[in-house]
């Protein structure tokens, strides 16, 4: 029964370590700046009213960097609202350097306006995550999805309101843990 607990204790103390939003987040570089009410630090201002724009300048891309290198689990993107151009497929690579980059995978990305889209990176390791716009949604003239091949008009662009990331704990700081519950578990014995 005591062992059970243990197991219980250790595997509470596990899940709870999982969810660990990485709070350290700015954002390093980015293309376009059609104006300043649409930079790209608006996507981590905490506000969903805000949102970052890319500007008419394919390709649309932006950078984030975290304070030092984290195993990335969970990323979600909030939706803006009311906006005509709006990122549908997010292409996610990340980097320890910012020099190499290594491609994830590409995600769909819900348009409605205040949509949460969450994805997971599996533990990919990253101090700085980059995330290319390959598609966007159109809704000004007639409403299209739009590639940065296909952009009848030429001029992509991609927006969204706010982006998180949750960092999975590392293995030391889950053996520290389940050192705690044990020194915990075995002083009520
Ligand atoms: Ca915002």
């Amino acid at each position: 029964m005591k062992t059970l607990c243990a197991v219980l204790a250790l595997v509470a103390l596990a899940s709870a370590a999982v969810a660990a939003p990485i709070t350290t987040v700015s954002v390093d570089s980015f293309s376009g700046r059609l104006s300043t009410t649409w930079d790209a630090p608006k996507s981590i201002d905490g506000d969903t009213a805000t949102f970052w724009y890319s500007g008419l300048a394919a390709p649309a891309w932006i950078v984030y960097a975290f304070d030092q290198a984290y195993e990335i689990g969970d990323v979600s993107i909030t939706m803006d609202s009311g906006n005509y151009r709006k990122l549908s497929i997010a292409g996610v690579s990340v980097s320890t350097d910012n020099v190499n980059f290594t491609h994830v995978a590409d995600f769909p990305i819900t348009i409605t306006d205040g949509a949460v889209t969450t994805f997971n990176l599996g533990g990919a390791e990253a101090q700085y995550v980059r995330i290319d716009g390959l598609e966007a949604f159109y809704n000004n003239w007639s409403p299209k999805y739009a590639t940065l091949t296909t952009a009848s008009d030429g001029k992509f662009a991609v927006s969204f309101a706010e982006i998180t990331f949750d960092a999975i704990p590392e293995p030391a700081t889950l053996g520290l843990l389940a050192l705690g519950a044990a020194a915990l578990i075995r002083r009520r014995r």
